[in-house]
């Protein structure tokens, strides 16, 4: 007997030995994970149903997302095919060289499964950044040259590993000794190297940004954090204070309110010093620390359209311009000089500010937030979706009116007259904000960037000709989970289209 492991089955247990391989490497993750548990219990207890809205307890629990960062498109490529064999995509696009205030030199993607059945069985995601030496405001030519020639010579994963996750990609999985070989291989290729580092050549890249030595001052690539998802991110953040972890000052994302929870928020603790061999000049290999890896946590909240991600956008730069204007300052140390670290400053949050006044403190941005989102955003998930600013998949109601009338034509109409109901779809993707925020939390130095010289153009379709795989565009998935959905309520009901909820033609 030889059982195969499809593609979603490799990919859970990837995820769940990579968790096993992370709290031994890293134990203040094992202590986030239980912390994640014990809330994610107590806020299914006091909800109940509606806990699951956004995902049933099953997947929340096992839910993870992981980073990792590679240094050329060949690595990317590679990175590509391993994750290809659990049924994981390239999602997105995200440039965080323009998003960090720190020097950040990477553009990004997810990848993740892509169906609604694949991510319900498990919703395992990587966020996968590519270092860009090309980037003269980052690298000069010798630099650059250096650095990609050590890229080149190096090795991540073994032919035998990829060899295998090609054959998974086009069997559609892995026999069981084969599946075992290919788990051992993925996880052993993503733990941290112990192969002492050249100490000068590690330091020269991270004078210039500690994300460049991270990922070019080593020979091999490591997960850097896991992330466990958490129902109620503000009482995780308490608990794990209250555990005297060290937490970045602010949720990054969304603010705490009480309208529906969109997209994403997150927050980390600070990289952990961790013991590495050193190479020096002579030879010698002596001991040092490095802090790579920090832990993060999440809180995930519904997708939102074109327009509503949008809006998003528009509102974070009002927040910027409501604190810029001074409306949300606390009387108290208000006007003091801003500090030259502050440029910056750790979080994220930072409000690059030209007139020497001190940056807004978190709690400041925090009620800013709350301001503006109550006063733009819908209350309610029916009014999110009658604006067209979140994705919802509609379903025929089976205990529906039966008085023999014809159903309604509108969405609308038939969601009023109980007839369908709306799931919200939940935010499967990534915030470049919070991303470029969560990196620069956890840099020791800020690095630098030459504005004063043009970046390198990097997109989504030079990213997809560079691993060789097309990067999906995120919103396409979730329009056509949304019309799917519409298409079989108008089928089983013989409604034309019922289109948008706001009455007009198919969203
Ligand atoms: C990735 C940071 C982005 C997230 O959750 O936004 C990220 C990294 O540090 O490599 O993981
Ligand atoms: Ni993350």
């Amino acid at each position: 007997m030889n059982p195969r492991y499809a593609p979603w089955q490799l990919r859970a247990a990837f995820a769940a030995r990579l968790s096993d391989m992370y709290g031994r490497e890293v134990p203040a993750y094992t202590t986030l994970v239980d912390v994640t548990r014990a809330v994610n219990e107590d806020v299914l207890r006091e909800r109940g149903a509606a806990a699951e809205r956004l995902g049933s307890i099953g997947r929340v629990t096992a839910e993870r997302h992981g980073a990792i960062r590679v240094g050329t498109p060949a690595e990317l490529g590679q990175v590509a095919r391993v994750f290809g064999a659990l049924g994981m995509r390239p999602v997105g696009f995200y440039d965080l060289r323009e998003a960090a205030a720190s020097a950040v030199p990477v553009v990004s993607t997810a990848f993740r499964p892509v169906d609604a059945d694949e991510l319900a069985r498990n919703p395992f995601r990587v966020f996968t950044s590519l270092l860009t030496p090309a980037d003269p405001r980052f690298f000069d030519e010798g630099l650059r040259k250096r650095l990609e020639d050590f890229l080149a010579a190096r090795e991540l994963f073994p032919p035998e590993l990829l060899a295998l996750a090609d054959r998974a990609e086009a069997d559609g999985g892995l026999a069981g000794a084969d599946a075992e070989r290919f788990l051992g291989l993925a996880v052993a290729a993503f733990e941290l190297s112990r192969e002492p580092i050249d100490k000068a050549w590690y330091e020269e890249l991270e004078r210039v940004s500690a994300v460049a030595a991270d990922i070019g001052g080593v020979r091999g690539t490591h997960i850097n954090h896991l992330t466990p998802r958490v129902l109620d991110i503000d009482e995780l953040y308490r608990r794990m204070t209250a555990r005297g972890v060290r937490m970045i000052d602010t949720v990054q994302g969304p603010p705490a309110w009480d309208g529906p929870d969109v997209l994403l928020r997150q927050t980390s603790f600070r990289a952990l010093d961790e013991p590495r061999a050193l190479r020096l000049a002579d030879g010698s290999v002596t001991s040092g620390v490095l802090r790579v890896r920090f832990g993060e946590v999440e809180a995930r909240g519904i997708a939102l359209t074109r327009a509503g991600r949008a809006l998003y956008d528009e509102l974070l730069t009002r927040v910027d311009d409501r604190l810029a204007s001074g409306d949300d300052r606390l009387a108290s140390g208000d006007g003091g000089p801003a500090r030259d670290g502050d440029r910056f400053a750790r979080g994220g949050d930072r409000l690059a500010r030209g007139d020497g006044r001190r940056p807004a403190t978190p709690a400041e941005r925090a009620q800013a937030a709350r301001a503006v989102w109550s006063a733009a955003l819908p209350r309610t998930e029916r009014e999110l979706a009658a604006r067209g600013l979140g994705h919802f998949t509609y379903h025929v109601v089976a205990d529906r009116p039966r008085d023999g009338a014809p159903p309604p034509t509108g969405l609308g109409d038939l969601l009023d007259a109980g007839w369908v109901r709306a799931e919200p779809l939940v935010y499967e993707d990534f915030l470049p904000r919070s991303a470029a925020g969560i990196f620069q939390s956890n840099l020791e130095g800020a690095g630098v960037r030459d504005d004063a010289v043009a970046g390198a153009a990097y997109d989504s379709a030079w990213l997809s000709g560079a691993m060789g795989r097309e990067v999906l565009d995120p919103f396409d998935l979730y329009e056509a989970r949304q019309r799917a959905s519409l298409a079989v309520v108008a089928r089983k009901l013989r409604v034309p289209g019922p289109g948008a909820p706001a009455g007009g033609c198919a969203p």
